[in-house]
């Protein structure tokens, strides 16, 4: 219950129009955990892993239809469509409503209406923000309090009077055909139905620390964005906090808690975060980063204690696991992960595997576990004042075009940078994978407004400070002729890192091109690391013929936001475009 009225009376309508069996405040206890927990191993909806290798760790199988997120059945619902943009699904509020209150109308009948105030962000920020989210689900609530802040701490600060988001969760009858996950900013509400899976089903997540907080920090002056935090610390113990934005399943939470070769002595990563950043200028002029989560939900596939041992070290207990497979000792397993391949695996679909039904554990198969189980976890997580942000990373894969690293050449060229962003897609949204599409800042599923606006929101910060980060972007992921990754990634990242580290300390130089700053050969300490000389140019290569491709490409995408789009960015095209003749002139 609440001294909040307007709380109340919103959790009275919904189970009245719901017609939920009765109510229930998570308070986000132990207890509680425990009785949700007992019921869901009852019905089926957890198994209980190994308690000798995984003590206090669960496997969750999905719906197979429910298994990422669906962008296609994700709207933004703004009074003025042209306020949502091209990069969203739009429909009229009213309409929207219409569709998912009759979709909601006696969906909870027989089952228990969980009420989960949360708060994003650490206890105490003047950053942090609150949210209630109803959900018919027991995995919801056991994964929100996994990976937010949930309980009476929460509800105090609502009682205290600060504004919070609302978000309606049903699973309603997990049908795609009655799916819908409805974005309402002007009203600071969500309403999603017809999935139980994280991105569409944790409303603290990508609904509203995303898509809600966007349109809340373009009106509010702050920033708002699908960003890993880390500290980078050298070998004097000098930290220098990057923020990085990548789209889903390229790695972040590999490079959140990566471990430096040991070619690389004296160097340290700290983890803030490996999803969601929440950025504030301060006074100072710097910008702040908190983690507004309080958990991990990573990709599964592929984590091992090669690609993230400090991911291996927290795994192991107090996890919950989705959609992954189960050995005969009941470990959860997938592919990539350490050792042979045991006989006798279950699939994440609960059959004896066989891989010509596909792989044992869905590619989007994930766990959810505490940020502070992560041995690399920073002592300034939870700082209120967040972590001042030196350096901004924008990410895509790419198979060819963008080159291991570049700095841009000012904080406009930067946004340029991002929001020029392209990726070959991954499993963690459904569709077809390995399309390159553009994907700016990583927010192309996130962003809860008009992407020309948010690139004006973004420039604007160019006005408002001279000690904004230095903006760089990488591609971990360039192939040779033969297709082969040119770069080995994972810990050897670290010595991309570094280069960067040295450059925001004004340390190491650079070539100008026309794209940005790259480094030389020379100048990438790749010590101790096989790779030919040959390869390292490869890497760093800037092609202007492909170069004339791409920026073409990007002026024709940014031209399709027509009078909106900033002149700036369009400026970053011309200038690129004239540079590029020139270079290919000469
Ligand atoms: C995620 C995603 O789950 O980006 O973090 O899909
Ligand atoms: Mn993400």
């Amino acid at each position: 219950m609440t001294t909040n009225a307007d709380l109340a009376a919103w959790v009275k309508s919904v189970a009245e129009h719901t017609q939920a069996a009765r109510i229930h405040w998570c308070d986000g206890s132990d207890a509680e955990n425990e009785t949700l927990v007992a019921r869901m191993l009852e019905d089926g909806s957890l198994l209980r892993l190994n308690p000798q290798t995984h003590p206090n760790c669960f496997l969750h199988r999905s719906a197979p239809n429910d298994v990422a997120r669906v962008e296609h059945l994700t709207f933004v619902c703004t009074a003025i469509q042209e306020d949502a943009g091209q990069n969203n699904n739009w429909m009229a509020p009213a309409e929207a409503h219409r569709v998912v209150d009759d979709l909601y109308a006696g969906c909870m009948r027989g089952r228990i209406l969980y009420v989960i105030p949360y708060l994003m962000g650490p206890y105490g920020s003047p950053y942090s923000r609150a949210g209630v989210e109803i959900t018919d689900s027991a995995y919801v609530v056991a994964n929100m309090r996994i990976m937010a802040r949930i309980g009476a701490r929460a509800l105090a600060h609502i009682e205290a009077g600060n504004s919070f988001v609302r978000g309606l969760h049903s699973v309603g009858d997990l049908n795609p055909n009655r799916r819908y996950i409805m974005h309402f900013p002007e009203e600071l509400l969500i309403k999603s139905i017809g999935s139980g899976y994280g991105g569409n089903a944790l409303l603290g997540k990508k609904c509203h620390a995303l898509r809600i907080a966007s349109w809340q920090a373009r009106t509010e002056g702050w920033l708002a964005e699908h960003m890993l935090i880390l500290g980078l610390e050298d070998p004097s113990g000098n930290i220098t906090y990057v923020a990085a934005a990548f789209p889903s399943a390229c790695g972040k939470t590999n490079l959140a808690m990566l471990v430096p070769p040991a070619a690389l002595p004296g160097w340290k990563v700290w983890t803030v975060g490996d999803d969601i950043a929440w950025l504030h200028l301060g006074d100072d002029g710097q910008l702040w980063a908190i983690n507004p989560e309080a958990g991990f939900f990573g990709v599964a596939p592929g984590t091992s204690s090669k690609t993230n041992p400090n991911c291996m070290g927290m795994l192991g207990r107090n996890a919950i696991y989705t959609n992954v497979a189960l050995s005969p000792d009941q470990q959860p397993w997938w592919e990539g992960i350490d050792g042979p391949q045991p006989a006798g695996l279950i699939d994440w679909q609960g059959r004896t595997y066989d891989p010509k039904l596909g792989p044992a554990a869905h590619p989007n198969s994930r766990f959810t576990v505490a940020a502070n189980q992560c041995p690399s976890y920073s002592i300034q997580a939870n700082a209120p004042e967040g972590v001042p942000i030196s350096a901004i990373i924008f990410g895509g894969r790419r198979s060819t075009v963008a080159p291991l690293i570049y700095q841009a050449l000012d904080w406009e060229h930067g946004v340029f940078a991002g929001a020029a962003m392209a990726s070959e897609t991954t499993a963690a949204a459904v569709g077809q994978v390995g399309l390159v599409r553009r994907d700016p800042m990583a927010m192309k599923p996130f962003c809860g407004y008009n992407f020309a606006d948010y690139w004006s929101h973004w420039l604007s910060f160019g006005q408002r400070s001279s000690r904004l980060p230095k903006i760089f972007h990488v591609n971990w992921f360039r192939k040779d002729h033969d297709g082969r990754f040119l770069w080995p990634g994972y810990g050897d990242n670290m010595r991309v890192l570094k280069w960067l580290v040295e450059r925001c300390q004004g340390r190491i130089g650079a070539v100008r091109t026309p794209i940005g700053y790259v480094p030389r050969t020379e100048d990438l300490d790749v010590a101790g690391l096989d790779i030919s000389r040959v390869s390292l140019e490869a890497l760093l290569a800037i092609d202007p013929t492909i170069w004339v491709r791409e920026v073409a490409d990007i002026g024709a995408y940014f031209a399709s936001f027509d009078a909106r789009l900033p002149s700036a960015l369009a400026a970053q095209v011309a200038r690129i475009k004239g540079e590029l003749a020139r270079q290919l002139a000469a």
